[in-house]
């Protein structure tokens, strides 16, 4: 019996190497669940901080991983985001730089594994359930479709179709774009950027999130007997602001805390850096209209966090809490009011920073990982795209050499360390270098903007035109076109 075991351990350890999986074959393969969700600032979350939105399931979640407070993307837009995520590459290398551009993924990926492919490649059954790669919201979601996914992703996927805009319930629309109201059409109806609002009047059950839900839990009941990769896109706090009324109930508007204004404020922000703003959005001047947006944003918010919850219930009530390693991000930042700037597409702060949360089960201990308990918050630089590595290198699987981010393992294990000196984002052509003092951003006309992230967190004081700076602003510069320099970015089609 002993002999046929060991014998059954050696063959089962040469098939597993045959697939690229080089980890201690007796150890079990992790299980992946990657939760994103869309359009989220880090700012919205009780664990990082905020005071009156309620997200206990990501809270409990950040309570046994490891919370990153300095996590960036590679791009504030959905589609360039998810693209560089999830192939490892800056949004630039994989030549994904706006939402258009991403039908081209797959053709720029070629033969190369994306993220969930490796896993795939290597065994796992790889799922994904809703908006992984780019979708439009709401219309890629009322009308059900793929959107400009990676077939080569996933073992299966599954879309979930859902009304949004024309969901049954109270509706409100706090700015100014012109919509259509037009079911039997998808697109170009107005509703992608603008604040629109619908307070449900149902349980919620034939919401985009709900069904992504419901799938997720269906999936990790069928598939738990063997290693997954199950990447579940939440669409929600992405506009229209759609959750059942009684999200709404702990948010009335009137009580909720606006973004401090600062007089001045954009004196020293060039024209290139100002993003879409309150002016052209008809909530300048319109204190309530802003309270409303952030009422019904943290109604999303607290909606979509549910949603995290039944999914990491099931997990439990499977068994597969130990042996899995749970992920939670949202695909960039955004702006609440802050510089009066609303959403994203902008390399301030608010922004180009995500929420980003890396918990192990406590089976899932590679090398130096024994004493990792969880609850642990780091401050360390890091980027989406270390994703992709930190997640081959719990699992034992090899980093293909295209990935351009770095593995967090040791972050996991020691909080403090570092992976890099400064994290990276791009927008429309500008960039955005962070580093452990200072944000550093340069836009497409060579407008610079320079922030002391210690004395000034909130960026509400350009300092590169002020006494004494030229140096770090000379330093930073450098050290932003090395960066740039050493991107290897290809040739795309
Ligand atoms: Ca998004």
């Amino acid at each position: 019996m002993i002999r046929w075991t060991v014998t059954f351990r050696v063959a089962f350890a040469v098939v597993l190497s045959a697939f690229g999986y080089t980890h201690a074959a007796d150890t079990q393969r992790p299980n992946i669940l990657f939760i994103i969700s869309d359009d989220l600032s880090a700012e919205a979350l009780a664990c990082y901080g905020n005071k009156q939105c309620r997200t206990p399931n990501i809270d409990a979640l950040a309570a046994r991983g490891t919370r990153f407070t300095r996590a960036y993307c590679q791009y504030p837009v959905c589609g360039p985001s998810r693209a560089s995520l999830m192939s490892g590459r800056y949004a630039q290398a994989i030549g994904v730089t706006g939402n258009g551009a991403s039908s081209k993924f797959t053709a720029n990926l070629g033969n190369r594994p994306s993220m969930s492919q490796l896993f795939k490649d290597a065994g796992w059954y790889s799922a994904r359930v809703s908006k992984i790669y780019h979708m439009r919201v709401p219309g890629d979601i009322t009308a059900g479709v793929d959107g400009p996914d990676h077939a080569a992703s996933w073992t299966e996927r599954f879309n979930c179709q859902a009304p949004e805009w024309y969901t049954e319930g109270k509706h409100e629309h706090l700015t100014n774009e012109k919509l259509r109201f037009d079911r039997d059409k998808h697109y170009s109806l107005g509703f992608g950027g603008a604040f629109y609002v619908v307070r449900g009047q149902s349980d919620g059950h034939e919401q985009a999130d709900v069904k992504a839900a419901n799938k997720a839990i269906e999936l990790i009941g069928k598939h738990k007997g063997k290693p997954f990769f199950l990447a579940v896109g939440l669409v929600r706090p992405h506009v229209p602001l759609v959750a059942p009324e009684p999200f709404f109930k702990p948010y009335p508007f009137k009580e909720m805390t606006l973004a401090p204004r600062v007089e001045g404020d954009w004196d020293d922000i060039p024209k290139s850096g100002i993003s879409k703003n309150s002016k052209g959005s008809g909530l300048a001047g319109q204190p309530d209209k802003q309270r409303k947006v952030l009422s019904a944003y943290y109604a999303s918010v607290a909606f979509m966090d549910a949603q995290v919850g039944r999914i990491l219930k099931a997990l439990d009530e499977h068994g597969l809490r130990d042996n899995t390693i749970v992920v939670f991000c949202s695909d960039h930042g955004y702006h609440l009011g802050e510089h009066d700037f609303w959403q994203k597409m902008s390399l301030h702060e608010e922004s180009a920073r995500v929420p980003f949360i890396i918990a192990p089960g406590k089976n899932v201990r590679p090398d130096g990982l024994d004493a990792y308990k969880g609850g642990v918050v780091s401050d360390s630089l890091v980027e989406l795209i270390d994703m992709y590595p930190t997640l081959a290198d719990l699992a034992g699987l090899t980093i293909p050499g295209h990935v351009q981010g770095q593995s967090l393992l040791a972050v996991l294990r020691d909080p403090s360390a570092d992976v890099r000196e400064a994290a990276y984002t791009l927008c429309r052509g500008g960039h955005l270098l962070r580093t452990e003092r200072w944000a550093y951003l340069r836009h497409r006309d060579g407008q610079v903007e320079l922030y002391d992230m210690q004395a000034d967190p909130k960026q509400y004081r350009n300092l590169v035109r002020v006494k004494g700076h030229m140096k770090v602003a000379t330093s930073l510069r450098a050290q932003l076109d090395a960066k740039l320099a050493g991107m290897r970015i290809e040739e795309h089609r």
